[in-house]
């Protein structure tokens, strides 16, 4: 596959702090100069992405004077301009500034939390002007190091209240966009509220406009916790509630890596494509990672092009895996129903229940037939070996 088979088609999107990190981390300075909005456009534009998307002082920096901000959102309305990539999501930094280090909504000081209002208020009008319509929220610091300092149901009744009233506010303003809420486990906290995207979605429940909130899975913070990626997202999608999606990679059990897609469980990389294509899955295929820390923006441009090669690879394998004829038959074979216990499935009736309590089964001969997931397990390896 050559670079030339990346098209904005693809809905590749990357973060300006993607693409635009200086590679610095906890024990060391950074490795690159950094480069503009604009000039991150030009550079996703170049490797073929669809957008770019931006937390407001990834735009605009913080401290940022009114016509040093006019200034900045010209130049990057010019790049988007020259270069048709889109805006499809925008999100908040809730986490960088000293005055988030007890969290945001969820902060024991009042002042902080009204700030933290004030703030997303303003960076959603931000990623509105520029066309988002997707809303992502991450509680980075939304969290503790030790449970004396915060009540966890204060917490959750925190961020209730903030995420309500910032729907209130998207509906006053009659924005069209919808918020997706990003679950990290730990990291930059100790234990961050809202752990996984199975937590998200119960939590989405309990707002006032669950119509308008869904998740953002990543696939790092689902690894870092050990857990299976495929089953979060397949519950989101399920429920109407995969809204975006971070797409990234991670060992379990490690510190925050978000590698390069698709560079540390291949075999998960495979099952996610295969599932997002197959449902058709519309939004954005986000890559919320960084380049190794070795690299210069040669570097950055392969890390980001090999996050859509890999992504574009495990589209081919997943239609080679359906139109492989060994893997349909043990399919076949596996899902094989004679349709005799059909009748006992479905809506509960009282004769249905007394059916099934009466009907004999022979457990030892079901038990006895072994189910052909070695075979087909190492099909789907060889598949991905490119041997088949
Ligand atoms: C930060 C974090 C990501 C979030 C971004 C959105 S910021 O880089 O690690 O997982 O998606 O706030
Ligand atoms: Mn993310
Ligand atoms: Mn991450």
């Amino acid at each position: 596959m050559s670079n030339e088979s990346i098209h904005p088609e693809h809905k590749f999107t990357f973060g300006l702090w993607t693409v635009g990190s200086v590679g610095r981390d906890p024990f060391g300075q950074p490795v690159r100069e950094p480069k503009s909005p604009a000039e991150l456009v030009y550079l996703l534009a170049e490797v073929g992405a669809y957008g770019v998307n931006f937390h407001d002082n990834d735009l605009i920096p913080i401290d940022a004077t009114p016509a040093e901000a006019a200034a900045i959102k010209r130049e990057f309305r010019k790049a988007l301009e020259a270069t048709g990539l889109k805006v499809p999501m925008a999100t908040t930094n809730l986490f960088s500034d000293p005055i988030f280090k007890d969290g945001a909504f969820t902060s024991n000081d009042p002042k902080v939390r009204a700030y933290a209002l004030q703030k997303t208020m303003r960076a959603i009008d931000l990623g509105v002007e520029f066309g988002a319509q997707v809303y992502v929220f991450w509680g980075g610091r939304e969290g503790v190091e030790s449970d004396a300092t915060k009540d966890p149901v204060t917490a959750i009744r925190r961020t209730r209240e903030a995420i309500n009233f910032l729907c209130e506010y998207v509906l006053d303003k009659k924005y069209d966009l919808k918020f997706a809420l990003e679950a990290k486990p730990n990291e930059p906290r100790g234990d961050i509220y809202n752990a996984t995207t199975g937590h998200m979605l119960a939590f989405i429940e309990t707002l006032d406009h669950p119509e308008m909130a869904g998740v953002n899975p990543e696939v790092a913070h689902e690894h870092m916790a050990g857990l299976n990626f495929l089953h979060g997202v397949a519950q989101a999608w399920e429920a109407g509630k995969l809204f975006h999606i971070d797409l990234n990679d991670q060992y379990p059990g490690r510190y925050d890596q978000d590698f390069r897609f698709g560079s540390r469980d291949l075999k998960a990389a495979f099952f996610l494509v295969k599932f997002l294509e197959e449902v058709g899955y519309p939004g954005p295929r986000h890559f919320d990672a960084h380049a190794y820390r070795t690299e210069d923006y040669e570097g950055v441009k392969d890390f980001a092009l090999g996050c859509m090669r890999t992504y574009l690879i495990l589209k081919e394998k997943a239609a080679r895996w359906n139109a492989d004829p060994e893997i349909q038959a043990l399919l076949a074979e596996i899902n094989a129903d004679d349709g005799s216990l059909t009748p006992y499935f479905g809506k509960y009736t009282p004769q249905k229940a007394a059916a099934l309590k009466d009907h004999a089964f022979d457990r030892q001969a079901i038990a006895q037939r072994g189910l052909l997931y070695e075979r087909l397990d190492q099909l789907t390896v060889e598949v991905l070996l490119g041997v088949r």
